[in-house]
């Protein structure tokens, strides 16, 4: 059994799910221009119509309410609300997540609002993006404006979702928008995500509110393939740029001295102006954590470049560590080709609770990916992912009784969506979608998540 007050949820992102592209005044973003690009989604696919939430939200809503779910992450999407990015706001979009709000609010449903997950407005990019200092005021402007139109009805905050993938993905590998391969951009669009974090909360902050304020980080445990010097020294490497560079930045207001030393080819790091880390580190009321996988990394030359191969061509996103090669380590996989090992959850828990003490913690993300279909009797059976969930679960609940204070669980994700690079070929989702006809359908994980909430934790073991 769970906490009484434990927090049971699922998670989606604005870009992933929305549609309406050009609906009521949105604006451009990075990922429309990218897909519009030829060879960077998987089969040409575009988020155009996603799961057409925009028009569906209200059925959405009352599928979270049979599912008992107590709370719901989703992300704003900023060009919808700010065309622009900078100067005027578009009422009908802030609209929209009033409306969204007011449903989850209507069946008890906590709303958990992330401020970005990855869809800049275009005409910031053209501007700079992220590597360009400004795009964080930009930000810091726009969380202000949306917490003061929802900060009456949203209580929980999150400011950007996993900053290493925007930074990293997007201007050094190039596999997510805006398709960028420039490392030396990327370590400037790392530091300004953290800034436009940190600027994000103070303004939050400034307007009083009773709100609760967090970052959100994927994590990864790091392993080195052997006992090597070779391997050990890029499992520290892995491990810096994944995930110190963010923890510390938000919780001790430090870049680790080891990264900045690995990437001192790329920069002087003059971008980091004085009194950025204290604002980057201001006091958060809970840290968010999207867990997926543990990497098995090798220092020897002629690795394997990336950890999860990129759906289309792609560069490395390990700046300053190119040559480190990501390992098999031997576990059985979904269908992104991750590994599952939930004690790598465990393992991070812990690490975090001792190097990081007393801040609350709550799994944003968890969740597997596997080729869903709809069967002869009209059910989508999807046992993998019910023990993925339940692998993970019980590993949260070992943290628990060991003092590490976790407090809710959202499960990636609520839907089947718009996989970003991969398109709608990777299958996240508690409820199967139907890209022809937009019928939703719970699989059998979602009967069984809507099972353990109800009973406020796990029966039996699930196979
Ligand atoms: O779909 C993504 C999500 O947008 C961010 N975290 C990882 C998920 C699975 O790749």
């Amino acid at each position: 059994m769970f906490p009484t007050r434990f927090v049971w949820g699922a998670a989606t992102s604005a870009y992933q799910i929305e549609g309406a592209i050009t609906a009521d005044g949105r604006g451009r973003s990075i990922w429309d221009t990218f897909c519009s690009q030829d060879g960077r989604i998987v089969g040409g696919d575009t988020a155009e119509t996603a799961i057409d939430h925009y028009n569906r939200y209200r059925e959405d809503v009352k599928l979270m309410a049979d599912l008992g779910l107590t709370a719901y992450r989703f992300s704003v999407s900023w060009p919808r609300i700010q065309p622009d990015g900078s100067g005027a706001y578009n009422a009908k979009g802030l609209d929209f997540y009033k409306r969204l709000v007011d449903e989850l609010l209507s069946y008890g449903i906590d709303p958990w609002l992330t401020l970005y997950h990855w869809d800049l407005p275009q005409a910031l990019e053209d501007a700079g993006g992220w590597p360009a200092r400004d795009t964080s005021k930009r930000f810091a402007d726009f969380a202000a404006a949306v917490h003061a139109e929802l900060g009456d009805r949203v209580r929980n905050w999150s400011t950007v979702n996993e900053p290493w993938c925007s930074a990293f993905l997007g201007y050094a590998s190039g596999e997510h928008a805006p398709g960028r391969r420039e490392p030396a951009a990327a370590l400037r669009a790392a530091h300004h995500l953290n800034l436009a974090h940190g600027l994000a909360v103070q303004a939050m902050r400034a307007q009083n509110a009773d709100s609760q304020i967090g970052g959100c980080v994927n994590l990864y445990p790091v392993t080195p393939a052997t006992g090597s010097e070779a391997d050990q020294d890029a499992a520290r490497r892995i491990d810096g740029l994944q995930n110190r560079f963010f923890l510390d930045a938000l919780l001790k207001g430090s870049y680790p001295e080891d990264v900045l030393a690995d990437l001192s080819h790329l920069s002087d790091m003059e971008f980091i102006q004085d009194g950025d880390l204290a604002t980057i580190a201001a006091p958060l009321d809970m840290l968010l954590i999207n867990y997926y996988s543990r990497f098995t990394v090798s220092g020897a030359p002629g690795g394997a470049a990336s950890a999860a191969a990129a759906p289309t061509d792609s560069g490395s996103p390990w700046i300053g560590s190119e040559h480190v090669g990501f390992v098999n380590g031997g576990r059985p996989v979904t269908s992104m080709g991750w590994e599952i090992d939930d004690s790598g959850l465990q393992e991070m828990l812990r690490r975090i609770a001792e190097e990081y003490p007393r801040i609350p913690l709550y799994i944003s993300e968890n969740g597997a990916a596997y080729d869903d279909a709809i069967g002869e009797d009209g059910a989508v059976h999807d046992p993998d992912r019910v023990a993925y969930i339940d692998a993970h679960l019980r590993t949260c609940h070992t943290a628990i009784e060991s003092g590490i204070p976790l407090q809710g669980y959202f499960a990636w994700s609520l839907m089947d969506n718009f996989e970003w690079a991969w398109g709608y070929g990777k299958r996240f989702g508690l409820v199967y979608v139907d890209y022809e006809t937009q019928a939703r359908t719970m699989k059998s994980s979602a009967l069984w998540y809507a099972d353990t909430i109800r009973h406020g934790g796990l029966l039996g073991r699930a196979q």
